[in-house]
């Protein structure tokens, strides 16, 4: 079963890259409604969450670390029902082979599924109809298998992916004759019609419902939302309840401006960029020195690199730009910070111009420890495309720095050890 799959997965950290994974999810453990957390993850990362396949929804789970909530993806209820195949990568439109039936597609804006006759024509039916289907396994030789049991396009499509690859698809000629020898006389085909449409305008055709939600199409509960306790499925849930949510893409430099005030063109907004491209400026010395203590799980960088490019290396090379949860945390932070070069060093301590506040990138909240100098942080005036940084010398207190500034900074070299979660 696909679900025992899913509870294999261990709840904990984040993880930030991965090379099979297209997309770099973010776990971010504010509650938001749906409209605010799609704002987020424009201002901070590119967007809400995309799922493309099983492997970045693998991906995409083991980043939530906390599961008394449910937790928005970027998936929205329109009011176009539109013809997808459901295999990944696979695009259905006006444009790609079609071999409906006379009087088909069915033009109703409504759900519907479709079923391949044994001459290779389609036509669509009500998805819960019980019929034989043809499954498509990608690794064996016979790729295309009939089922003469008869389900719901639903169950069809689970049996498919549990024990084949998923239902098939025909997306051309020759696909589509080699799946029409398999039938009998009709069965199901891996092409169904939903209104469900990402915040990014990417047209993956993946979905992942639990199961019995996949009946409920009341119309008040149009946006998606992982349900954490039923291993990773879907859920269709009211847009103005307040979850956590999955961003993805990149942090960006600079988030984007407040749209409602434009702020003055020193702002400059910096679109997402990828981390190997930023490891990868001539800024970037070839010579790193760092002053680590192996016992601390600190590691002070004597170079002068933005804020952004920062991050980058710290996530590179250790876990991340160091989170102060706790004042001991912070006279450890102090003492390495007194050896910088620079008259402040980087913290992972990041600005929301959308939402005004301040957060730590690890773990998205704001403890209960602060140190902020006068006029910084949650009661400063802030601006746009700022982050957080610690005074080297004196009170070490944080203030909020130009993200493009050139600073040293310190990375932790641990993930979930003790000194990292210290007690707030
Ligand atoms: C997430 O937020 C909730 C509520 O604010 C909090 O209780 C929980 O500890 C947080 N979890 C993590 C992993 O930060
Ligand atoms: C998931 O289960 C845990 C443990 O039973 C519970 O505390 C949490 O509230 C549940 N979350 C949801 C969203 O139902
Ligand atoms: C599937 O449904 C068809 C048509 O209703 C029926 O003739 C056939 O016996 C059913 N097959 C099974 C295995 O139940
Ligand atoms: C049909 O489409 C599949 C999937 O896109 C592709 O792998 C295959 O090469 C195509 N076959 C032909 C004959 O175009
Ligand atoms: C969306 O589908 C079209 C084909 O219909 C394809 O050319 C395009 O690349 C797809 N867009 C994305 C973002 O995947
Ligand atoms: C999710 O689906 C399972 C069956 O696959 C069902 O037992 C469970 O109740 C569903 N959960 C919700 C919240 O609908
Ligand atoms: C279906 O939606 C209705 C209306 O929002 C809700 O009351 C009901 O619990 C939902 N059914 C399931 C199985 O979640
Ligand atoms: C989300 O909250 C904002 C601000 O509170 C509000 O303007 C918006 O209408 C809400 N969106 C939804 C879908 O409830
Ligand atoms: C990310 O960087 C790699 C390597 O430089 C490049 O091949 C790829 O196109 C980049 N992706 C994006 C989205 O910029
Ligand atoms: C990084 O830059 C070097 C030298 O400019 C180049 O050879 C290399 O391909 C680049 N790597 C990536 C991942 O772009
Ligand atoms: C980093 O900046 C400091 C302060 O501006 C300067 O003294 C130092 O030379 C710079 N270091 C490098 C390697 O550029
Ligand atoms: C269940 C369903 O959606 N059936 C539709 C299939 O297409 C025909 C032709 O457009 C419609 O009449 C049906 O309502």
């Amino acid at each position: 079963m696909l679900q025992k799959f899913f509870l294999l997965i261990v709840f904990g950290l984040f993880s930030f890259t991965s090379s099979q994974i297209s997309h770099q999810y973010h776990f971010i453990n504010i509650s938001k409604n749906w409209t605010e957390a799609q704002s987020f993850c424009r201002d901070m990362y590119t967007d809400l969450a995309t799922v493309n396949n099983v492997d970045e929804m693998n991906s995409l789970f083991k980043t939530i670390t906390d599961v008394s909530h449910d937790v928005y993806i970027g998936l929205h209820r329109s009011q176009v029902f539109k013809w997808h195949w459901s295999l990944p990568d696979s695009f259905y439109n006006e444009d790609t082979f079609q071999n409906w039936k006379n009087g088909q597609p069915d033009i109703h804006n409504n759900e519907g599924c479709a079923v391949m006759q044994n001459n290779g024509k389609w036509f669509n039916d009500s998805c819960d109809t019980k019929r034989q289907f043809v499954c498509f396994n990608a690794r064996a030789n016979k790729m295309y298998i009939l089922t003469e049991q008869n389900k719901s396009w639903r169950e069809a499509q689970e049996y498919c992916r549990t024990f084949h690859t998923g239902l098939a698809n025909a997306r051309n000629n020759s696909e589509n004759k080699d799946v029409s020898k398999t039938v009998n006389s009709e069965a199901w085909i891996g092409l169904f019609k939903d209104p469900w449409l990402w915040s990014d305008q990417s047209n993956s055709s993946f979905r992942f419902w639990n199961f019995s939600q996949l009946i409920n199409i009341s119309r008040d509960q149009d946006c998606g939302a992982v349900m954490v306790n039923e291993t990773g499925r879907w859920n269709d849930v009211r847009c103005d309840v307040s979850l956590p949510f999955i961003c993805h893409g990149d942090l960006k430099a600079h988030p984007t401006t407040k749209p409602a005030t434009p702020r003055p063109a020193t702002t400059q907004h910096i679109p997402a960029q990828n981390t190997t491209e930023q490891e990868n400026t001539s800024t970037q010395p070839t010579k790193i020195l760092t002053t680590g203590a192996e016992q601390d799980n600190l590691i002070l960088v004597h170079e002068n690199l933005t804020w952004i490019e920062a991050v980058s290396y710290c996530r590179k090379h250790h876990v991340d730009l160091v989170s102060i949860p706790s004042e001991e945390l912070q006279n450890k932070v102090a003492r390495k910070a007194f050896q910088a070069y620079t008259s402040h060093v980087w913290l992972g301590l990041h600005y929301s111009c959308t939402f005004n506040f301040w957060f730590w990138i690890k773990n998205t909240e704001m403890g209960c420890y602060q140190n902020w100098a006068p006029d910084h942080g949650p009661n400063g005036f802030e601006d746009c495309g700022i982050s957080g940084a610690m005074e080297s010398t004196g009170g070490h207190r944080w203030v909020g720095r130009p993200g493009r500034e050139r600073l040293n900074f310190i990375c932790q070299t641990c993930g979930s050890c003790q000194l990292c979660t210290a007690e707030l």
